[in-house]
């Protein structure tokens, strides 16, 4: 509190400065925490009357994704799976709050530890949203007049605790500590149900930019080349199996947006770059016009555990990959297809891998319905026998062609293999891991895969017994998943199961356990159950 050394310096009667009574520490904190939450709040509605700005919470969160050591990221996936998205949002905001008691508690004390406070978390909220993919200039005005008013708030709240110098305080206007008590708890009050109503008319108003309108008016034209018909015996029909095909609504999902990007089909288009004879561009309509292909195709994560959730087999619809790469005409070098998404996201997929006549796509329907918005609506890659990292982009927009050399796509560059094959696996879906069962027939049953090689053969060891062959559902194609079962005899106790499989070119999958990263995991399926 320095004093002005040109105004003349006031005593009271006796001579002494007096020192008015320090803001409770408890009203800096109320109303650094009020401070933040409007800072939200007034972005939260910046955000629904301006198209293409992104709240804070999002873009610190996207952030802290893009930033997070990959070791803590598949902590993430592990044990919080799909929730991981809603955690970290959770968390982004528990953390802003406990930082704005701290800086609350010592502006009481000095009041311009809270005003640099709410400006610096303004400047993250304006640097991670201005630092997102394709920002323009008005990404920042979410944070900015959060900020301004953030101040506002804070300022009046700890109105008069700024004019105690005794310089400038007359000893005989008695100067009241900041806000008498009521008007305090008064203005705190509309200042928070104020907050309130701006953050949910905002979350409101962002509703209008999300494109599920846009998406129900598509009608996808019939392929030119349907899917094989699904074989009367792919599904089994064991209760507790994973069904052959999955619904778009149990489809797993994993991607490093807080919020699915809301891509409208007239403002897209997909380009092909880099080293090609002729740079193309396609638009929605040039990509509907096409002759398109139905696939069956199951879809694995990098990120999936031995027996874990992270795989699913889903019909798509779209237009042959290399066909587009042949009409834009691949140079020879280009080892390495970059596929870049609108957030700025990147798989690097092997040319050869795409060129050699599998059915890599850039989809656009998902069982029957365009791709949905959480799977990449309007378009995306999928390739059949690579893990989605490395080839299926969502809300995909550019295809370039360069070299592995030249450069590491977004889990490339975070440690994960540049390239390589996606592992055989085999999934015990029931029974459950440490499940209670009744003694006498049951069945033992789950899924498989070695995508585009095909499974040859699933076994299942009981205890330290013989391999059993189990029972194969049929398929259509390798590119998909089976379905297997094996009728046992349960007898009381408690019991290992274990399964394992061999792929369509004879090659067993491998005992040896290796965690997702860097190049996906491997090893058998153990489960123990308790039979009574
Ligand atoms: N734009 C974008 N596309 C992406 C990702 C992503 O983070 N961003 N993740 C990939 C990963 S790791 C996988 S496993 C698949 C998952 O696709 P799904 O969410 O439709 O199941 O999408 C891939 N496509
Ligand atoms: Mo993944």
């Amino acid at each position: 509190m320095a004093t002005n050394p040109s105004s003349p310096v006031i005593v009271d009667r006796s001579g002494v400065i007096p020192v008015p009574p320090p803001v409770a520490r408890w009203r800096g904190m109320v109303a650094a925490l009020l401070a933040a939450v409007t800072a939200l709040a007034i972005a939260e509605l910046v955000s629904g009357l301006i198209k293409n700005t992104t709240p804070p919470i999002i873009s610190v969160g996207e952030y802290v994704i893009d930033h997070t050591p990959v070791a803590v990221k598949e902590f993430a996936i592990r044990e919080f799976g799909t929730n991981d998205k809603p955690i970290l949002i959770l968390g982004t905001f528990v953390l802003l709050l406990v930082f704005a008691l701290i800086i609350g508690f010592l502006a009481a004390r000095r009041l311009w530890i809270g005003v640099a406070g709410i400006i610096g978390f303004g400047l993250i909220g304006m640097a991670t949203a201005a630092g997102r993919p394709n920002a323009e200039l008005r990404a920042v005005l979410p944070s900015l007049l959060g900020t301004v008013f953030a101040l506002c708030v804070f300022l009046f709240l700890m109105r008069g605790t700024l004019r105690r110098s005794p310089a400038t305080t007359p000893s005989d206007s008695p100067m009241p500590p900041g806000l008498d008590r009521r008007r305090f708890l008064v203005g705190a009050a509309v200042v928070t149900a104020a907050a309130a109503i701006a953050g949910g008319a905002g979350r409101a108003l962002q509703r209008r930019f999300n494109v599920n309108a846009a998406r129900e008016a598509i009608t996808l034209p019939a392929p030119t080349s349907p899917a094989a018909a699904t074989p009367a015996g792919a599904a089994l029909g064991v209760v507790g199996i994973s069904p052959f095909m999955t619904s778009n609504d149990d489809f797993y999902r994993v991607d490093t947006a807080l919020v699915a990007p809301q891509v409208a089909p007239d403002d897209w288009a997909l380009t092909i770059t880099g080293m090609v004879d002729h740079e193309l561009r396609f638009s929605y309509q040039d990509l509907l016009r096409r002759d398109l292909v139905e696939r069956d195709i199951t879809l694995v994560c990098i990120s999936n555990e031995v027996g874990g959730p992270y795989a699913g087999n889903a019909r798509w619809l779209g237009v042959p990959l290399a066909e587009l790469l042949d009409e834009a005409g691949v140079h020879p070098e280009a080892d390495q297809l970059v596929s870049r998404s609108v957030d700025g996201w990147t798989a690097g997929t092997p040319t050869a891998v795409v060129r050699d006549g599998r059915d890599a796509l850039v989809a656009i329907g998902m069982n029957g319905e365009p791709l949905p918005v959480n799977h990449g609506f309007p378009a995306r890659l999928v390739v059949p026998g690579v893990y989605g990292y490395n080839s299926a982009t969502k809300w995909v927009t550019e295809l370039e062609l360069t070299t592995f050399g030249a450069y590491d796509a977004y889990w490339a560059s975070r440690g994960y293999a540049k390239e390589g094959p996606l592992k055989t696996l085999t999934r015990i879906d029931t029974p459950r891991g440490l499940a209670r069962v009744p003694a006498g027939r049951l069945a033992i049953g789950g899924v498989a895969w070695a995508i585009h090689r095909g499974i040859g053969q699933v076994e299942v060891q009981i205890d330290d017994g013989p391999w059993q062959p189990a029972r194969l559902g049929a398929t259509a194609n390798d590119d998909t998943w089976r379905q297997w079962v094996l009728d046992w005899d349960a007898t009381s106790g408690s019991h290992t199961i274990t399964a394992r499989s061999t792929d369509g070119h004879g090659e067993r999958q491998t005992e040896e356990r290796t965690p997702p990263l860097p190049g996906g995991a491997s090893g058998w399926h153990s489960i123990v159950v308790l039979v009574t």
